[in-house]
């Protein structure tokens, strides 16, 4: 069977995807042709429909298999409906919108088939039975429009990840991908989580799968690793057959989970490649030896989820425990293995007032994060977060359809003092944190803050074009007198400390 996979990336970060690159590799070793198009302006301007098509029907495929991230449904649906204008085949929508909104999607009729969860196995089944003309009702992971009612199969077990064939990078322009991201390189030692922070996709997941498959949370292994040695050959893959790559970036969501894997992992690392990683730590799994292991193995950059500095809005709006003491410590140990540490945060949660958002500021200023990258928080669909938004009457819906990132905007309505508060600290949070972080520069960004504080909307957005510029300027000038503080760099949401970057 001719498949052809689909995967919109449009006004969002430009990325690879693993979950693509392992189906491909399974349907190609299964004999299938299977062909690939990413959509993202970072390769090349969007195709107009007209361009779409002709290229669609030059291709002809067998089945189109889209995969989709909440934020690139509407344009999905929209590639979808062109796709069905172009070609008869039956068109399928994977991805984690897939398994979130299976229901939602069909209700649409955009796609013939939905697929849920992991589906290595289920859609290779899929392809498979479709090529010998055998009926596909009962395949699991899969719903369908069937008698004007929806179906939605039960899911099978997570994939054990050691059993899995290596990613096909053929399938993807790489190389462009590589240099258009400045040589980072993502990788996946492991999936799932074993927290269930109520914003995230991972609740749902496993809710799911212990509801189709009637199990307990222990019995699904939902954390799962690759073997040392699969992703010690995929380091070596890499590095022989692409140029530039200069950092590579582990996207587990935990991979501080298992100590002894962490070790292992870096014992062997360190005796294949010479080039830097940077891995996403937790502060409840970090720790001395993993701090140590990491550095040995020249882990430059270890990131942490701190997402709030309100303990209050941490455990009572996304179910996190952690105390800040425990943050700060855990960017300590970083720090003393002379490791950089980055922590995500959020902004404009449900339930979040101004002096929660300051209690963030005051965090990152008093852990003297090595950087920090913010967004707004976005509630997505399914999630325990959503209710929540829903329920406290914070949502503008129509902002929330059409928000294609999480940058631009908050989706939540606070009121206007707030939603100004929030779009000031959008715009600049590195000059708040700079504020509060007991630096020698803190009372001049001080009284920068107070300034943008008194300004209502109008003069606010008179000046806010010019803050990005405003904010280099002092930079250099704070540079050249060796003054630590915290700027804007390498993109607009991301604040980091001059220690770093003048050494760079
Ligand atoms: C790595 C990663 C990235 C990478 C690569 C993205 C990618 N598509 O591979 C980068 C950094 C680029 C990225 C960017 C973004 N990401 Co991201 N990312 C992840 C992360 C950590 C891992 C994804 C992954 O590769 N998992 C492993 C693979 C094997 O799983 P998978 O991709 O889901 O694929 C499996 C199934 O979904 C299915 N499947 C997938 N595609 C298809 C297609 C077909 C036809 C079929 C049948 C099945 C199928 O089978 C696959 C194999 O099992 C997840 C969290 C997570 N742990 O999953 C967040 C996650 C996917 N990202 C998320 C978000 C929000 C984003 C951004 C919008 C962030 C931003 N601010 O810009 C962008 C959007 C990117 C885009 N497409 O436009 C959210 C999505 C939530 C949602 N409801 O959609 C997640 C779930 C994190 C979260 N907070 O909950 N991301
Ligand atoms: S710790 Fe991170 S990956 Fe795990 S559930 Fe929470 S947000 Fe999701």
């Amino acid at each position: 069977m001719k498949v052809l996979f689909i995967y919109p990336n449009v006004g969002s970060q430009l990325g690879f995807n693993y979950g693509v690159s392992y189906l491909a590799s399974l349907l190609k070793a299964a004999g299938h042709e299977v062909s690939f198009r990413q959509i993202c302006e970072d390769l090349g301007p969007l195709p107009s429909k007209g361009e779409f098509i002709s290229w669609l029907r030059e291709i002809n495929p067998d089945i189109i298999g889209f995969s989709v991230v909440t934020n690139q449904w509407p344009y999905a649906a929209k590639l979808a409906d062109w796709c069905r204008e172009a070609v008869a085949a039956p068109l399928v929508c994977g991805g984690i919108h897939a398994t979130v909104a299976a229901r939602e999607i069909l209700e649409t009729a955009t796609f013939d088939y939905v697929f849920s969860g992991e589906c290595e196995d289920a859609f290779l089944e899929f392809v498979d039975r479709l090529g010998r003309k055998e009926d596909v009702l009962d395949v699991r992971n899969m719903g369908l429009v069937i008698d004007n009612k929806i179906r939605i199969n039960p899911i099978r077990p997570l994939p054990d990840l050691a059993g899995l064939p290596p990613k096909d990078y053929q399938l993807f322009d790489f190389q462009r991908i590589i240099d258009a991201k400045n040589g980072w390189v993502g990788l996946m030692a492991s999936r799932g989580c074993p927290f269930n922070c109520t914003y995230c996709f991972n609740h749902i997941m496993v809710k799911k799968y212990r509801d189709d498959l009637a199990c307990s949370f222990r019995d699904l292994h939902y954390i799962r690793h690759h073997s040392v040695k699969q992703i010690i050959d995929e380091v070596v893959y890499l590095e022989e057959n692409f140029n530039n790559i200069k950092m590579f970036i582990f996207d587990d969501d935990l991979f501080t989970f298992d100590k002894n894997y962490v070790i292992e992992f870096c014992n062997a690392y360190k005796k294949a490649s010479t080039l830097p990683f940077v891995v996403n730590g937790h502060v409840g799994f970090f720790d001395d030896e993993r701090a140590k292991a990491l550095a040995g193995a020249n882990c430059k950059i270890v990131k942490f989820g701190v997402e709030s500095g309100s303990e209050r809005i941490r455990r009572q709006v996304m179910n996190r425990r952690t105390s800040n003491k425990k943050i700060i410590e855990a960017i300590k140990i970083v720090h003393k293995y002379h490791m950089h540490s980055s922590c995500f945060v959020m902004i404009g949660l449900p339930y979040e007032g101004y002096q929660d958002v300051m209690d963030t500021i005051t965090l990152l200023g008093e852990a003297r994060a090595g950087r920090f990258r913010w967004t707004f928080f976005f509630p997505f669909p399914g999630t325990k977060a959503h209710e929540l938004s829903i329920q406290g009457g914070y949502v503008d819906h129509d902002k929330m359809g059409s928000l294609l990132n999480f940058t631009d905007e908050s989706c939540l309505d606070f009121g206007p003092e707030h939603n100004l508060f929030l779009k000031k600290v959008g715009l600049i949070m590195p000059w708040f944190v700079n504020a509060c972080a007991g630096l020698e520069v803190s009372p001049f960004y001080g009284e920068k803050v107070e300034r943008l504080m008194q300004m209502d909307q109008n003069e606010f957005e008179k000046i806010s074009s010019s803050l990005h510029e405003e904010d280099r300027e002092i930079s250099l000038r704070f540079q050249a007198e060796g003054k630590t503080h915290y700027a804007i760099k390498y993109n607009p949401f991301m604040g980091v400390i001059s220690d770093y970057f003048v050494n760079e």
